[in-house]
Order: structure tokens, then sequence, then C-alpha cells
């Protein structure tokens, strides 16, 4: 029983233990979500790791996202992943030789020195270089971090703000199930049911050596996967010119973009720049994404399918996100609360937050994001808790966190009613969020 799993976690071992996580994922310039799975620099990935690193050095929390930040494209986009070159193409599949990005995405002014891929990520980036430079000013003015860091994060948002603007109501896009971060979930069956899958003999899988088949996407999503990614390479990674297939406004990640855009308001506000369009636009955002994707009858944020122009009616994790949204009305924040404790998510009654909703029929308790309980999330929706007022959920949510984030040596995601790890262990984002929770 969950009761069993909740005797407080011992600190100092676990401050211990995840720093170890932590250090042994640094390559020297950035930090690998896993060794073997994960082996490159992943762009959301590497937001909570700084977010984390930031109480162990923050010097190496700055560089994390530096690093990140010197492979994005003249566009202003972070690429999903910046590759590792001395990590051999075939660790990881889809690698640099799939994605072809410096010329490929040439004309999107993409490196031609750093493999990246061409997708994107959720914008958890300006949040999590606020958060950095909150933990040691000092260091962050000796260093210049803000102003180096303030005009690439801007023009990542005006990116998101413009080309990815798809249904021209003020929201970011996603193309491509690995951009929200939350690749297989239910969410997305109906959309991705519509792609042509690519031949199964045209790719080979390198995530079924390091993790279980049952615990991840099937062979038909990746061939999804395969032929979205493939189209959108051909077009140049161009989103004007791309025929996008798949196209949805996601809550989670709209969420994220105007947090992020409230901490850019933050950072410009502490350099002498103008922190009034970076507020206007936080504050555009949250109505369309209240406008457009807030469901007073269901409690919850769905996500918005552009293709057919319909709601999605799947209850997902993503869709309880916009708690961090610092302006969201505060009768959403206490909706979203009763969501979380209700039926579909039990706050309370399962391990962390259930990645889907526990009474669908497409619940899958050990598959990625179908179901299992992951780590960022519930540190987002700690946050947001916190953040409106609701101090006895969050409580036990950052208790259920360190204690399970120990218990599970760090894993990937959990079985949402056993607590059982699935995934790989010693997972980056899991360490650093345990010790930010920790402080
Ligand atoms: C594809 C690295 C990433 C996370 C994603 C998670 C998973 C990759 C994969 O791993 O996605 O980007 O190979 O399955 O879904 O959220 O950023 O940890």
């Amino acid at each position: 029983t969950f009761a069993e799993t909740t005797a407080t976690a011992p600190c100092d071992s676990l401050r211990r233990s995840a720093t170890q996580v932590l250090l042994g994922n640094w390559t020297g310039a950035a930090t690998v979500p896993s060794r073997a799975l994960y082996p490159h620099q992943w762009s959301w990935d590497s937001a909570f790791i700084a977010v984390g690193l930031r109480h162990v050095s923050p010097r190496r929390a700055q560089r994390e996202l530096e690093t990140l930040l010197s492979a994005q494209w003249g566009d202003g986009r972070i690429p999903h992943i910046v590759f590792n070159p001395s990590v051999p193409d075939g660790a990881y599949f889809p690698g640099p030789g799939f994605w072809r990005s410096a010329v490929a995405g040439r004309a999107a002014g993409a490196s031609a020195f750093i493999q990246t891929s061409g997708i994107i990520q959720p914008p958890v980036h300006a949040l999590a270089a606020w958060l950095v430079h909150a933990a040691d000013p000092a260091e962050s003015r000796r260093r210049g971090f803000l102003p180096r860091v303030y005009p690439r994060l801007a023009a990542w948002h005006r990116y998101l703000g413009g080309a990815r603007d798809l249904g021209g109501g003020g929201l970011a896009s996603v193309v491509h199930p690995w951009e929200p971060g939350l690749d297989n979930s239910p969410c997305w069956d109906a959309a991705l049911a519509r792609i042509e899958p690519a031949p199964f003999g045209s790719f080979a899988r390198t995530d079924l050596h390091h993790s279980s088949a049952a615990d991840r996407p099937t062979d038909l999503d990746y061939a999804r996967y395969v032929r979205l990614a493939a189209t959108y390479r051909d077009h140049g990674y161009d989103d004007a010119r791309t025929p996008h297939a798949f196209a949805i406004e996601d809550p989670s990640f709209n969420a994220l973009l105007i947090a992020s855009e409230h901490a850019l308001a933050d950072i410009a506000e502490t350099i002498g720049a103008d922190a009034g369009p970076h507020r206007r636009r936080a504050e555009a955002a949250t109505a369309a994404l209240v406008g457009r994707l807030w469901d007073p009858v269901d409690e919850i944020f769905h996500a918005r399918d552009l293709v057919t122009g319909a709601a999605i009616a799947g209850h997902s994790v993503s869709g309880l996100i916009p708690l961090v949204v610092p302006g969201l009305p505060a009768a959403i924040a206490k909706a979203l609360a009763r969501t979380l404790h209700g039926p579909r998510f039990g706050l309370g009654r399962v391990h962390l937050v259930p990645s889907y909703d526990l009474t669908a029929p497409e619940f899958d308790g050990n598959r990625y994001w179908r179901g299992p309980s992951w780590f960022n999330t519930a540190w987002l929706i700690h946050r947001g808790l916190a953040a409106h007022g609701e101090e006895e959920a969050a409580g036990l949510l950052r208790e259920q966190f360190l204690t399970l984030a120990h218990r599970s040596e760090f894993a990937e995601y959990l079985e949402p009613h056993s607590g059982d790890a699935r995934g790989i262990l010693r997972f980056s984002w899991t360490a650093a969020l345990a010790l930010d929770l920790l402080q």
C-alpha cells in the first residue's frame, strides 16, 4: 500500500545518491538523460537537470543550458537532441545520420558543425535559466549568464510564437509526438492513425537494447514517428512548407511556454531590458490557452487537433500542467486540483500522478506515456499546487516524490498502482528534481 512507501526518505543519502547520478551522467559540457538509453543531450531534460544541478554547482548548471543554447538554429529553434560527436551514430535511433541537420536544416539556420535533430521539445528553458540564476546571483553576474542567454531565449520564444502558431490563435503547435515530450500518449492515437507508417525494414530501433519492449512505444508507433520526422526533414524543417499531417496545440507545452515567458520578463527586468512585451505575451497566451483548450465540464485542459479542428477527448497529465501558469484564474486552478484528486488521477491513492486517465480503456500502467507516473510532471504539478495555495496536496506529492525517487533508484517512470520502477534507472531528471525538492 502507499502508506508503506511514505516513510520519510533519509535526506542525506538521497542527496548523495542523486548527486552521484548527475555527476555520473555529466559528459564535460552537459548531462545525458541516461548513459545507456539516451547518450546525447536532450532539450527539456537539460532544463530539468539544470534546475537540480544548480544545488550542486550553479556554474555547471549554467553550462548545461549554455551548451544546449549553443546548438540553437538561426530561426530560433532549440533542437530536441544535441548529438555528442564522440558517440557512434548507431548508439541511438534516430541519430545524426537520420536528421542530417547541417544539410537539411541549413536554410533554417542549423549549425554546420554541431549535429542536432530538427524537432523541438517543451520550452522549460527560460524558467530553468531564471531558477539557475536565482541559486547564485553573484556567480551568475560574474559570468554574465543572464545577458548571454537572454537574446537566445527570446529568439526561441519568437520562433514558437511565430512559425509555430499554426492555428493562428496565439498558441504554439507541436508537429511530432516527440515534441510535447509525451511521445505515445493515447491523446495522439487518432492523429497518428492518419499517418502512413514508414516501411518496417527501413529503420532499426536501439531503445529495445536497453529497455523492455512492454514499457516502450510499439513498432507501429515508431514507423509513424519516422515518417513524420522524415517528411519534416525532406521539407528543410520549414514549418511553412511542410504539409504538417500532425499538428496539435498541447496544454502542457503552452503552459510551459507561458511560465517561461514570465521568467523571461523577470530576466529582462534584472538585466535592464524591457519586460513589458514578455508580460503582455504571457497574458495573451494565458487567455488563448484558457479560451482554446480549457474544458469547464471535464475540468481539465484538452489538446486540440489542428487537422480536424476538434478538441482531443482524452484526459492526460498534460491537461493538469497549466497549474504552473502564474496568472491562471483561481477558479481554474481549484478545478484542476479537484480533477487531480478525482478518479482519473487518484492523488494520494496511487503513486505520483499517472500520465493518463486511470479509468480509460487505453490506460496502460507500464507503457511509457500511456499511464506510468513520471517525475518531471509530478515536479511541475507540485510547483503549480504550491503556487496556487494547495499546500496539502503539494506536500503529499513532494513526500511521495522523494520516497519513490529514492526507492526506485531514480527510475525513468513508475507503474502508478504498485509504484514499481519502469524504463531505465539512474535517470537524470528524476535525480535532479529530487535534489530540487530536497531544498
Ligand atoms: C525521444 C529523453 C527523452 C525525453 C522524452 C521521452 C523520451 C525519446 C525516446 O526520452 O523520448 O525524444 O527515445 O523515447 O519521452 O520526454 O525527453 O529522456
